[in-house]
This record gives structure tokens, sequence and C-alpha cells, in this order.
């Protein structure tokens, strides 16, 4: 039986890929901060599911998760899915608080928790996938922080492959576009309107279209890495460049 652990399973990708994984007969270790929401998984999923409290901004706890009891400790696939991007506004009203909370979960937790699992990764010939986004590649206004920690993860992705040259091990950077999630609701500060108008109308991937992805990912024969995938819904394309005149 497989292991996959998923960052931020209590909403949106990751809360579908622990269906999708333990449906598909893995067991699966879901973490966030909101422990209810964790709780009521593990109630539905059963004994597969563990659920795990844990905060990216805590490196010592994401430490702790190389050091689980059996059946937990052989990780297979490490999700690093948890993310979440600061308002729009400029730069200079952003909140400092905000910027630095997506930093620390988006950058260094991420970097931390792969650090402390990939002696165990490469033991088991593991898989890593990593949460970037079409972020990371076309710049839009009030996205700097956000589209910069995402251009980090892809990269941390590819140069992470070099080091793990020989290893075994796949890394898999995904770059998706716009998917209805909670992911707006929080970037907002939690305007539901906000979100839902952003949404309205233009057929938004989904977290089930992102748990199918990661399935597929994982089901691929072991001697083939997708290195980056980017995917966007038909009704999401790009914009031109802006000029500005005197
Ligand atoms: P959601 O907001 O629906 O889910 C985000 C998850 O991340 C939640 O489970 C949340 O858990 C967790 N999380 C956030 N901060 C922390 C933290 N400090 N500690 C622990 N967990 C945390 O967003 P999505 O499912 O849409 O996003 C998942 C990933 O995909 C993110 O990395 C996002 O940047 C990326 N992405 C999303 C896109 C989209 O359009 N939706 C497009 C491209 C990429 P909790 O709050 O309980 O801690
Ligand atoms: C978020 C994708 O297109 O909403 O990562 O900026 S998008």
């Amino acid at each position: 039986m497989k292991t996959i652990l998923i960052t931020g399973a209590t909403a949106g990708f990751g809360e579908a890929a622990a269906r999708k994984f333990v449906a598909g007969g893995w067991r699966a270790i879901g973490t966030g901060r909101r422990g209810e929401r964790l709780k009521k998984l593990q109630e539905e999923l059963g004994e597969p599911f563990l659920p795990l409290e844990v905060d990216m901004r805590d490196t010592a706890a994401l430490e702790s998760l190389a050091k689980l009891s059996p059946p937990w400790n052989g990780i297979d696939l490490l999700l690093n899915n948890a993310g979440l991007a600061p308002p729009t506004d400029p730069l200079p009203q952003t909140d400092w608080d905000r910027i630095e909370d997506v930093i620390d979960t988006n950058i260094t937790g991420l970097v931390a928790l792969t650090r402390a699992l990939l002696p165990t990764l490469v033991n088991r010939k593991g898989q890593i996938i990593n949460l970037s986004s079409v972020a990371a590649t076309y710049p839009y206004k009030g996205g700097a922080v956000y589209g910069g920690t995402k251009a980090f993860v892809r990269q941390f992705s590819l140069d992470l492959r070099s080091d793990l040259a020989g290893s075994g091990v796949r890394v898999t950077s995904v770059e998706p576009g716009m998917a209805e999630t909670e992911f707006t609701v929080v970037r907002t500060g939690g305007d539901r309107e906000a979100s839902d108008k952003l949404y309205a109308g233009m057929d938004p991937m989904t977290a089930q279209d992102l748990a199918d992805l990661f399935w597929w990912l994982a089901n691929l024969p072991p001697h083939l890495n997708v290195n980056t995938i980017e995917l966007m819904p038909v009704s999401q394309s790009f914009a031109g460049f802006t000029v500005s005149r005197k």
C-alpha cells in the first residue's frame, strides 16, 4: 500500500486529492491548520487517512513529519500543495503580515518539509509534486509576491531534479491557472462575493480536475518524469503588454 503526504488537505486541491488517493487504495496523510475539517475528512475516509494539524510556518513541526510511526513513515509521494496568495493590492498597500505569511508558507515551509522528507523519498524512489502556478510565468498586476513565490517553486522543482539525478525520485511542478476553490476567498480576506464574481460564467477548473491530474502523475511508469505541466480553463488565456505613454 502506497502513502501520500498532502499539505493543505482541508480545502481545494488537497482535500480532493485525499479523497482521490484513498479511493484509489493509498494511505493519505493530510495536513492543515483547521483541525475540525481534518477530523471530518478522517471520519469520511476512515483508517487510511491520518489527519495532522500542522502549520506550514512552523518548520519544527514540519520536520517532525519525517519521524512518524509505521505505517505512516514510508512516504511515497509528497504533494506540496498548501499555499495562498496575498491580495492583489499594490505592494505598498499590502499588509506586511499577509506578505510574510505567503512567503513563509509557499516557500520556506515547502522547502523545510521537502528537505525533511528527502531521505525517505530517496529510500523509496518516491515522487514530489509541487504546486506552482501560471502566475510563475505570466505576470499580472498585484501578483508580484504570489507570482514570485510560485516562480521559486517552479525553479526549486527543476533544480531539485538535478540534485536527485540517479535517485529514481520524480519531481513535477504543476502550474495551474484559474480553479475555483477557497483560493480567492482567502486572497480577498474572506470576500465570497468577489470570489463568485471572478469565476462567474467562465467554467473554471475544479479541485477534482487537479486531483485527477495528480493521480495521473502518480501512476505514470517509473521511468517517466513530467518536469512541468501548465494547465488552464479554456476560457482563460493571455493579455498583451501594458504600454505607458507620455
Ligand atoms: P485553497 O485555499 O482551497 O486551499 C489551500 C490549502 O492550503 C488549505 O488546505 C489550507 O489549509 C492550506 N494552507 C494555507 N496556508 C497554510 C498554512 N500556513 N499551514 C498549513 N496549511 C496551509 O486553495 P487551492 O486548493 O486552490 O490551492 C492549493 C495550491 O494550489 C496552493 O499552493 C495555490 O497557490 C495553488 N494554486 C491554486 C490555483 C487556483 O486557481 N485555485 C491555481 C494555481 C495554483 P488551512 O487553511 O486549514 O491551514
Ligand atoms: C492562481 C492562478 O490564474 O488565478 O495560482 O492567478 S490565477
